[in-house]
């Protein structure tokens, strides 16, 4: 019978137990993962996954593209499974697949017991064949030990709108987050797609439109039961600034947020299509400006705004407006930052800097099976790293349990998201 929980003690004199215990605790966990793109089963085939959708990844798409000489158009008409052996050829056979997308792959197969080490796709697809998506579901939550996810849902999609509309139907793994990027970025033609819905907005943003844009979001947030609302923004977003973004965000977005009780998520640097020819595969990076966070988090001290940024330089910066506003939830390792020397660079800066008032991570998941390569990599990091902090506080003379450990972890891994929407 193992110590109760709680009595068990750490110092400068067992650091190795105290590296078994945060890794056992940071595995044993379940996650809330607060920004994907995967969708409950209801939503049909906009839920992606099994081998072929893990191979045909944005990712891996550009990856392996780059890898190769085939024609961008070749590529883009072959089937999905023919571009998933394309793919598996070029950066699983012809190639290790080292990179952090590749080995991802290579992590959510082997978890769920396929046959990866034969290097067969076939046989790799012959082990899937014919799982029912809930088995799956079932399985991958299990396996990457989630508790719930968050979607990114898009009232803007007409697949998606059609589901909400006509047969939606809740599951509580799959929770929901309103994205709002064609209504903040695209008002030219979303007003009129608004006004098509029975929304009287004109391209103006007249007074009546701003009433009625802030009705489309009640409604919308009402029918999903979003738990927060979301954008993604290029480097060059500024704020103040005279535009339709900045009008709608602080005429519309931010009060319906703060009367809903809801954070606001930016998602800052994304250059949209720097190479057009990979489609999705095709966004880069830029060099965002922290200073219009700080600015909108100091003139809406009653608004919550959780905030990723894009670039690696905007890290520092970020953390330190985060030290400033209460009001600012920093959190993830986004997309290019999700790769295990970034992370930890992130991670340790986090630390430093905020304690434990941060959201480490978030997979961005947008094929299911993803959510098991992108904790288990994340996890491996964060035990680590959460070690070295342990140690040097246990190394000052601080007396750690494992309760302590256990509270931590749960603040990261869900508690501190859980607060923030209060
Ligand atoms: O805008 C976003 O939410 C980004 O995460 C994009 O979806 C991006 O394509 C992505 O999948 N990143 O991981
Ligand atoms: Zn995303």
């Amino acid at each position: 019978m193992s110590e109760p929980a709680s009595t068990l003690e750490f110092s400068r004199h067992n650091i190795s137990a105290l590296r078994d215990t945060v890794a056992r605790l940071v595995a044993e966990t379940p996650v809330t993962d607060i920004h994907t793109h995967l969708f409950s089963p209801v939503f049909g085939d906009m839920l992606l996954y099994g081998v072929d959708e893990l191979l045909t990844y944005h990712y891996l798409v550009a990856e392996a593209l780059r890898a190769s000489s085939l024609p961008y158009e070749q590529f883009w008409t072959m089937e999905k499974s023919d571009q998933a052996a394309f793919i598996w050829k070029t950066l699983f056979v012809e190639r290790s697949p080292v990179s952090e997308a590749a080995r991802g792959v290579v992590t959510a197969l082997s978890k769920l017991g396929a046959p990866v080490a034969s290097r067969d796709l076939e046989s790799i697809r012959a082990f899937f064949k014919d799982v029912p998506v809930d088995d799956q579901v079932n399985a991958v939550f299990k396996q990457a030990n989630l508790k719930s996810v968050v979607m990114t849902n898009d009232p803007f999609d007409e697949t998606e709108r059609k589901v909400w509309l006509d047969h939606y139907q809740p599951d509580p793994r799959f929770l929901a987050a309103l994205r709002i990027d064609p209504l903040l970025l695209n008002w030219k033609v979303t007003c009129g797609l608004l006004k098509s819905w029975g929304y009287e907005t004109d391209a103006l943003l007249s007074k009546k439109s701003l009433e009625e844009v802030r009705r489309f979001l009640v409604d919308w947030l009402f029918r999903t039961k979003a738990l927060y609302m979301a954008v993604s923004l290029p480097p060059t977003f500024t704020y103040p600034e005279e535009s339709p973004t900045a009008t709608l965000l602080e005429q519309c977005v931010l009060p319906v947020a703060r009367d809903r009780n809801l954070p606001f998520a930016m998602m800052i640097g994304v250059q949209r299509a720097i190479n057009p020819n990979l489609r999705l595969a095709g966004d880069g990076l830029g060099f965002a400006n922290v200073r219009s966070v700080e600015r909108l988090c100091a003139k809406f001290p009653s608004n919550r705004f959780m905030v990723t940024m894009l670039s690696r330089e905007n890290q520092h910066e970020l953390c330190v407006v985060a030290r400033k506003f209460r009001n600012l939830m920093v959190f993830g390792c986004w997309w290019f930052l999700n790769n295990p020397s970034l992370i930890e660079e992130m991670s340790r800066m986090r630390f430093e800097l905020l304690g434990l008032s941060f959201i480490p991570q978030h997979s961005d998941a947008r094929v299911l099976e993803q959510v098991i390569y992108k904790w288990e990599h994340s996890r491996v990091i964060l035990a680590k790293v959460l070690t070295d902090k342990y140690t040097d506080l246990v190394t000052a003379g601080w007396k750690l349990t494992e309760a302590d450990i256990r509270r931590d972890v749960q603040k990261l891994f869900g508690d501190n998201f859980w607060e923030f929407l209060k």
